[in-house]
C-alpha cells in the first residue's frame, strides 16, 4: 500500500510497532532517509493498543486518509491470543475512529476497514457477497466483525467517509511466511535445494479464493476516491484448495506429486523430477505430512467470493490470476533458498529460522 500511494504522488505515514529487532524488511525498498529533505515517507512508533499515542500521531499528521491494515492478523494464532486480538483488531479501530472524531477529523478524514472474508466463516451462502451473513468462527473474526460494525456506525453516526474492504485472502511474494500460500513456496523451494526435508501442513481440504495484493490495494484506494462511503468485497472470484496450491507450487519447481492416505496420515510422495530447479529432491522422497498441531479449533473450510459489485460501480477486476501469483512465489523463494544453500555449503550459518507456524 504504501509503494502505490507512493507512486501516486502520496506523502505516507506508517505506524511501527517498537521491536528491538529491526522489522522493516519489507518496506526497505522504498525507505527514505529522514535526513532527506522531500521524506515523502515517514514512520512514527506507535501501537493500536495506545490511544493518547494514536490520537497525537493523527494530530500531527492530519492525514486525508487513513487506512487500518494493523492487526493481529494470524486465524490460528487468535486462538492462543484471544484478547490481545481483540484489543489490537477490536478496540484498535475504535481507537483510530475515535481519535479521528476528537480531532475534530471526521469530515476531512476518510477511513478505510481492512475488513475480511473470515466474516463469513461458516458460509450462509456461495459465493459470499455485501450481503451474505456474516458467522465468524475465530477470536480473530469476532474481532474483526466488531470493527466492521464499529466503522459501519462511525458512518452512520458522525457522518464519516468511513468504508470496508471485505478482502478475501491476498498474497504476494512478501505475505508472512507462516500463512499457507508462502509456507507452501518458502517450504517447498527450501526442500528444493535440501534446506528441509519435508513441510508439514494443517488442513489441506480447505478451499480459499486467493488473490494478488497489488490488485487488492488498488481497490481498497479506489474505495476511498468515491462521492460516497460504501463497503465492497474484494476477491477473484475463484476457488482452489491448498492441496491444489501444493501441486502447483511443487510443478513450479519441476515436482511431481502423489497424495496418498486420509486425514492425519495423508502425505505426499515425489512420482518425477524434472529440470534442474530441484536438486535435492528425488522420486520416492515423501515432502509432505500432516501435522495436526496446524488445525484449528474452528475451521473455516471454504471462502469464494463475489465481486460483482465492485467490477459494476468502480470498474475493477483483478489482473493477476492465482496460478501467476504462486509462479511469483516460487521464483522468489527459489532465489533466496538457492543463496541460502549455498551459504551452507561454504559453512556459513543461515540467515533465518526454518521454523515455520
Ligand atoms: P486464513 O489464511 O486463515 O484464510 O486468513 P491462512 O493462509 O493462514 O490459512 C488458509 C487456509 O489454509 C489452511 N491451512 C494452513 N494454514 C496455515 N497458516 N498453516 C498451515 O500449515 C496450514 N495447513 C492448512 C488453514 O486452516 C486455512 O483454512 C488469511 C489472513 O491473512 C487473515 O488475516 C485474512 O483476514 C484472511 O486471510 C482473508
Amino acid at each position: 500500500m504504501a509503494e502505490f500511494l507512493l507512486e501516486k504522488g502520496y506523502e505516507v505515514h506508517g505506524i511501527k510497532r517498537r521491536s528491538s529487532l529491526f522489522n522493516t524488511e519489507r518496506i526497505d525498498h522504498i525507505y527514505q532517509d529522514p535526513h532527506e529533505r522531500k521524506q515523502r515517507l515517514k514512520l512514527h512508533y506507535g501501537d493500536l493498543t495506545d490511544s493518547s499515542n494514536l490520537t497525537r500521531i493523527l494530530s500531527e499528521v492530519q492525514p486525508d486518509e487513513v487506512y487500518n491494515l494493523g492487526a493481529q492478523s494470524h486465524v490460528a494464532v487468535s486462538f492462543e491470543a484471544p484478547e490481545y486480538t481483540a484489543d489490537v483488531d477490536a478496540i484498535g479501530t475504535l481507537r483510530l475512529l475515535e481519535a479521528i472524531r476528537f480531532l475534530g477529523l471526521e469530515k476531512k478524514t476518510r477511513f478505510y476497514q481492512a475488513s475480511t472474508s473470515e466474516l463469513y466463516g461458516l458460509v450462509q451462502e456461495t459465493p459470499q457477497k455485501e450481503t451474505t451473513p456474516f458467522h465468524p468462527r475465530s477470536p480473530y473474526a469476532v474481532a474483526k466483525m466488531y470493527a466492521y460494525w464499529i466503522a459501519v456506525n462511525y458512518r452512520e453516526a458522525y457522518g464519516m467517509y468511513a468504508c470496508n474492504g471485505i478482502l478475501f485472502n491476498h498474497e504476494s511474494p512478501r505475505r508472512g511466511e507462516t500463512f499457507v500460500t508462502r509456507k507452501i513456496t518458502r517450504g517447498l523451494a527450501n526442500i528444493s535445494q535440501g534446506l528441509e526435508d519435508c513441510l508439514y501442513m494443517g488442513n489441506i481440504d480447505a478451499l480459499r479464493d486467493w488473490g494478488h495484493a497489488k490488485d487488492y490495494v488498488r481497490m481498497q484506494w479506489m474505495m476511498l476516491q468515491q462521492d460516497a462511503p460504501e463497503d465492497f468485497v474484494i476477491a477473484t472470484g475463484v476457488q482452489y484448495s491448498v492441496r491444489e496450491f501444493i501441486t502447483w507450487s511443487a510443478r513450479e519447481l519441476g515436482i511431481e506429486l502423489e497424495f496418498s492416505g486420509e486425514g492425519v496420515s495423508e502425505t505426499a510422495t515425489v512420482t518425477e523430477v524434472r529440470g534442474n530447479k530441484a536438486p535435492s529432491v528425488k522420486p520416492g522422497d515423501v515432502i509432505l505430512r500432516i501435522d495436526p498441531r496446524y488445525f484449528r479449533p474452528a475451521e473455516v473450510e471454504t471462502l469464494l467470493g463475489d465481486p460483482t459489485k465492485a467490477k459494476e460501480k468502480l470498474g475493477w477486476v483483478p489482473e493477476i490470476t492465482t496460478q501467476e501469483m504462486c509462479a511469483e512465489m516460487v521464483a522468489e523463494d527459489l532465489k533466496t533458498a538457492r543463496r541460502h544453500a549455498l551459504l551452507k555449503e561454504h559453512g556459513m550459518e543461515l540467515p533465518i529460522s526454518l521454523e515455520a507456524g
